[in-house]
């Protein structure tokens, strides 16, 4: 038996009373094995499939999900498939034709290559290889997810509106602003996206070449240089008109908010999840706490609002290939007004975690206090004079609020049937969930240490 090769009967089982609509896939993946990904796997049951997809992706973790990977390609074409099977909603096809999507920017030379790229969970993200003249230039496709920006419109006024804004203040800084903040490719009618037949929303920006984004933090000097980004990037938009931007999802990190609607989620039961995950929820209800720091803080004037990234996970932070230094912020869909602890905490989350964030082990999960403190040294000097006294009194809570708030929002999905991010396997928003539980953890015991380390960092 052949990889995916597999029998009807298995393609027609039920995952979570959905059909899964395997037959396409298998066929593609048959193709791919037959073309060169090694020996015939047995495969036997549709589990397999999500399994042997997580083990491409472990595979091509190395390779940074690069369009030649093709461990990578398999982990992207199957979990596709499983978004489409879950009736999730319409997924890129791998053998979608781009040429009539991207003929409506204003990109000049002919299309060559056209490979899906990236590892984010919310939008479908897709690699240009454009020839002009003789000569190669890459750019990135996207397309944004609806079911979670309702109006792409306004997301891409934001991201117009923040690109200008930085490029004038990075070149006014003796910057390039063609390599460090994401540059639109308008199309053809002027607007800065494409709606396709389908009522789509595509938009097109340049490859920031010589460049790549690490999952986890491979040396404490990279933390570091990952906190002088972000804080430098929140120092930038200090004086950004807070007012003209859109709220792209409101409430984004009112946790508090989160946690009232955690409570319909668990009272509604859509998936009938609810049973099996009363540690879960026990843990996130007896922390009710962490969930209304952050707004009763800023309600109470202690902390203001800011012009956030609000999505500081560590790959969203483009390092030069040959030097090593970060140069570009990019995923730009949330910026908006946040709070200064938010961007500490998200990037503390991901980055002084010692493994993934869907790592299956929970034993290696933990909080890296060296990494923590070398990051809040970068974060702290990144944002200049920018911070208060009691901003930086609350960056701690902003990293243990966050991962609260992250541990919260994959259950929520897990509890909703997995609606809300892409997943591979069956109970990958679950595995997340125990990640994020950890690191609470991790940041609770050690939490006196951690208030040191700020202390430190800050004077
Ligand atoms: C999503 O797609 P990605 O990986 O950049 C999510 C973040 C979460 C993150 C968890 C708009 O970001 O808020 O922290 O997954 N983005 C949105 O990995 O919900
Ligand atoms: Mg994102």
């Amino acid at each position: 038996m052949t990889a995916f090769a597999f029998e009807k009967k298995v393609i027609s089982r039920t995952y979570d009373g959905r059909r899964l609509l395997c037959e396409g896939a298998a066929t593609r993946c048959t193709g791919l094995a037959a073309g060169g990904m090694g020996d015939p796997l047995p495969i036997d049951t549709y589990l397999d499939i999500f399994y042997y997809a997580d083990g491409c992706r472990q595979l091509c973790r190395r390779d940074q999900f690069g369009p030649s990977c093709a461990h990578g390609h398999i982990y992207r074409m199957v979990s596709e498939m499983v978004s489409e099977a879950c009736g999730k909603r319409k997924v890129i096809k791998s053998e979608m034709n781009y040429e009539k999507i991207t003929k409506k920017f204003d990109i000049p030379g002919e299309l060559k290559k056209a490979a899906p790229f990236g590892n984010g969970h919310i939008n479908d993200t897709v690699l240009l290889v454009f020839d002009a003249d003789g000569s190669e230039k890459k750019y990135v496709l996207q397309r944004i997810n609806r079911y979670v920006f309702k109006h792409p419109d306004e997301l891409m006024a934001n991201m117009r509106g923040i690109t200008d804004f930085l490029k004038k203040k990075i070149a006014l800084e003796g910057g390039d602003p063609g390599r460090e903040t994401l540059t639109i490719i308008p199309a053809r009618d002027g607007l800065d996206y494409v709606i396709d037949e389908d009522g789509e929303y595509w938009r097109v920006t340049a490859f920031v070449e010589n460049t790549v984004s690490y999952e986890v933090s491979e040396t404490p000097e990279d933390f570091y240089l990952t906190g002088t980004a972000f804080g430098h990037f929140q120092s930038l938009l200090s004086d950004y008109p807070a007012d003209t931007l859109y709220e792209t999802i409101p409430g984004f990190h009112n946790t508090r908010a989160r946690f009232i609607n955690f409570l319909k989620v668990v009272e509604e039961d859509k998936a009938g999840r609810v049973g099996e995950c009363r540690e879960e929820i026990e843990f996130i209800l007896s922390r009710k706490d962490l969930a209304y720091f952050s707004m009763e803080s800023y309600e109470k004037g202690e902390i203001p609002l800011r012009v956030t990234h609000n999505d500081t996970k560590i790959n969203n932070l483009l390092f030069d290939t040959k030097e090593r230094k970060p140069v570009c912020v990019v995923d730009l869909d949330t910026v908006m007004p946040g709070f200064a602890m938010t961007d500490f905490g998200d990037a503390i989350r991901t980055g002084a975690s010692t493994a993934m964030e869907d790592e299956p082990d929970v034993s290696k999960v933990k909080c890296d206090l060296h990494l923590y403190e070398e990051f809040a040294k970068g974060f702290i000097k990144g944002c200049g004079d920018k911070l208060t006294e009691k901003e930086i009194e609350t960056l701690p809570m902003g990293a243990l609020g966050i991962t609260y708030e992250q541990a919260l929002r994959f259950l929520a999905d897990y509890l909703e049937g997995d609606v809300y991010y892409k997943t591979t396997y069956p109970k990958h928003n679950l595995v997340r969930t125990h990640t994020q539980m950890k690191l609470v953890q991790e940041m609770e015991e050690n939490a006196d240490k951690i208030r040191e380390i700020i202390a430190k960092a800050a004077f």
